[in-house]
C-alpha cells in the first residue's frame, strides 16, 4: 500500500520530500498571507532563499499571538470560497484559536488519521466506538473521516452519554475506541459501577490524547480494559488529530507524519535546535496544507525527537510523550514540576484513582503546593490515620523526585470534577488572581 511505502521511505528520500515541500509553504505563506510576508520582509527573507532544510534556521517562529492576532481569518492563506471546514480550539485564556480547512485539508487530515488508525493495527471490519467530542474540537470529526477512509465501521458517539456508550461498546461488539485518556478511565470506572464485565467487552485497542498522559496511566488503562493503549498526539492549528502517533509494535514514541508536518523541537531560551533526544518545545511547520500553512509554530509542547529506527520499520521520527505545555510548567519555588511528574509518582501507589489536581498559591512570599488525590472506592475512607500516613508517604516521594515540598490530601471517589470536552484540569494557579 502507497500510505506504508512513504513510512518506510530512506532519510534521504524524506528529505527530498520535505525540502520541495517546505519550499513550497513558505511560498504560499509568503504570497498569499500578509502576516508572513510582513513578517519575512522584516527579517529579509524571501522564499527562494530556501535552497536545503538547514535554512529553516533563518525563518521566523509562528507563536499563537500571531494567531490571536489575526484572529479570526487573518491567517487564511485562501478566498473563503475554498473554505470548507472551520475549527477553533475551545480557548479558555483569550481569543479562540481559528482554522481553515480546503477540500484538500481534508483529504490529507483524512489519510493521515487513516494511518494513524492502521499504525494501531485498526482495520477494515473493526468497530471503532469514537468518543471524541464532535463540534468545533478536531477530536471528533478528525478520527471519523480518517475512520471512514480506512473502512473501519465508525460509530460516532461523540463525549458524554456514559452509560449508553458503554452498553453501546458491548452490544456493538466495539473492537477499538478513541477518546481522551481521562474518558478512557472514566468508562471504566463507570463499567464498574454498572457491574459490567471486561469479558463483556471485545475492545482489542484504544488510540487515546488531546491531553498529557504517563506510562503509568496507559499501564492503567491497559490493565483495567485489556487493551492496547496508544498515544495520539495533533493540535487545531496544524490539522486536529493526526501530526503523530504510537505504533502497536513499537509503543515507544510517536511516529511524526513528516511527509506533511516538518518537526524541530527547540530550548526555550535560546530558540536554537537542540540534539536529537533532548527535549525543548516541539516546533512544527505544515509542508503541504492549503487554507492555514503555518511556518515554524511554536506548539508549546515539551516532548524530544528520536531518530533511531523502530522495531515497526517505519523510518519517520519520533517524539516522546508529551510531558505537557511550556505553561503547564509550574515553578514552585525555583523548582519546575510538571502535572505528568506528579502522576507518574500517583500512579506507582496502590489504592490511588489517577485524578489528581495540583493547587497553587502563595502563603507571604512562599508558593504552595497542594495535591488533591483521589482514593479508590476499596479504600476505607474512615480510617483517618492511614490516609494520614498515606498522604505522608506521598509527599515524601514526591520531595525525593521531585525536591518539591508538598501537601497531599486524600479525596473520596468522584469528587475532582472531571473537565468539560474529556480533558481534565490538573492544575488551579491562585496566584495568577493576585
Ligand atoms: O487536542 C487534537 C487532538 C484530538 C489530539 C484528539 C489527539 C486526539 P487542541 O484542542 O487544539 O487539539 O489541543 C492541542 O492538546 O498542543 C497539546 O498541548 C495537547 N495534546 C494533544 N494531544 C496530546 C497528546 C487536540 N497525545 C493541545 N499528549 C496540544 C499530550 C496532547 N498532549
Amino acid at each position: 500500500m502507497i500510505l506504508r511505502d512513504i513510512e518506510r521511505s530512506t532519510r534521504q528520500q524524506l528529505d527530498e520530500i520535505e525540502l520541495d515541500r517546505f519550499k513550497w509553504a513558505v511560498g504560499q505563506a509568503y504570497d498569499r498571507v500578509p502576516f508572513y510576508k510582513e513578517r519575512f520582509d522584516t527579517v529579509g527573507l524571501r522564499p527562494h532563499h530556501i535552497k536545503s532544510l538547514e535554512d529553516i534556521k533563518h525563518v521566523p517562529f509562528t507563536t499563537k499571538n500571531d494567531l490571536r492576532n489575526n484572529y479570526p481569518f487573518g491567517m487564511l492563506a485562501v478566498a473563503m470560497d475554498d473554505v470548507v471546514r472551520i475549527h477553533a480550539s475551545s480557548g479558555t485564556t483569550g481569543k479562540s484559536i481559528v482554522t481553515g480547512y480546503t477540500h484538500n485539508d481534508i483529504q490529507m487530515w483524512s489519510e493521515v488519521m487513516a494511518r494513524s488508525l492502521a499504525s494501531a493495527g485498526i482495520h477494515r471490519g473493526d468497530v471503532l466506538q469514537n468518543a471524541y467530542d464532535y463540534g468545533l474540537f478536531t477530536g471528533g470529526l478528525g478520527v471519523h473521516y480518517g475512520a471512514e477512509m480506512l473502512g473501519a465501521a465508525v460509530i460516532p458517539l461523540s463525549g458524554g452519554n456514559t452509560q449508553k456508550q458503554l452498553l453501546f461498546m458491548q452490544d456493538f461488539g466495539s473492537t477499538a475506541l478513541t477518546c481522551t485518556p481521562s474518558y478512557a478511565l472514566f468508562l471504566i470506572e463507570t463499567a464498574k459501577e454498572m457491574g459490567m464485565e471486561r469479558s463483556a467487552l471485545r475492545l482489542r485497542v484504544g488510540l487515546f490524547g488531546a491531553e498529557p498522559w504517563t506510562e503509568g496511566m496507559r499501564q492503567e488503562i491497559e490493565e483495567r480494559l485489556g487493551i492496547d493503549a496508544l498515544d495520539i498526539y495533533g493540535l487545531c492549528e496544524i490539522i486536529g488529530p493526526g501530526v503523530s502517533v504510537e505504533c502497536l509494535e513499537g509503543k515507544n514514541g510517536l511516529h511524526v507524519y513528516e511527509d506533511h508536518f516538518l518537526p524541530e523541537v527547540i530550548d526555550t531560551q535560546t530558540l536554537l535546535p537542540v540534539v536529537p533526544g533532548e527535549k525543548g518545545e516541539l516546533v512544527i511547520t505544515t509542508l503541504t496544507k492549503e487554507a492555514m500553512p503555518l511556518i515554524r509554530y511554536r506548539t508549546g509542547d515539551i516532548t524530544a525527537l528520536h531518530i533511531d529506527p523502530c522495531v515497526c520499520g517505519r523510518t519517520m521520527v519520533r517524539m516522546e510523550k508529551v510531558m505537557g505545555r511550556t505553561d503547564d510548567m509550574l515553578i514552585i519555588r525555583g523548582m519546575n514540576v510538571f502535572p505528568s511528574q506528579i502522576e507518574s509518582i500517583i500512579l506507582r501507589i496502590d489504592g490511588l484513582e489517577p485524578y489528581y489536581q495540583l493547587i497553587v498559591d502563595k502563603k507571604g512570599p512562599l508558593d504552595t503546593l497542594e495535591v488533591q488525590i483521589e482514593v479508590n472506592a476499596q479504600m476505607p475512607f474512615d480510617n483517618i490515620r492511614m490516609l494520614e500516613v498515606l498522604e505522608a508517604k506521598i509527599a515524601e516521594q514526591i520531595e525525593d523526585h521531585l525536591d518539591v515540598k508538598a501537601q497531599v490530601t486524600l479525596l473520596p471517589p468522584r469528587v475532582i470534577d472531571r473537565g468539560e470536552d474529556g480533558k481534565m484540569v490538573r492544575v488551579i494557579d491562585r496566584r495568577k488572581k493576585r
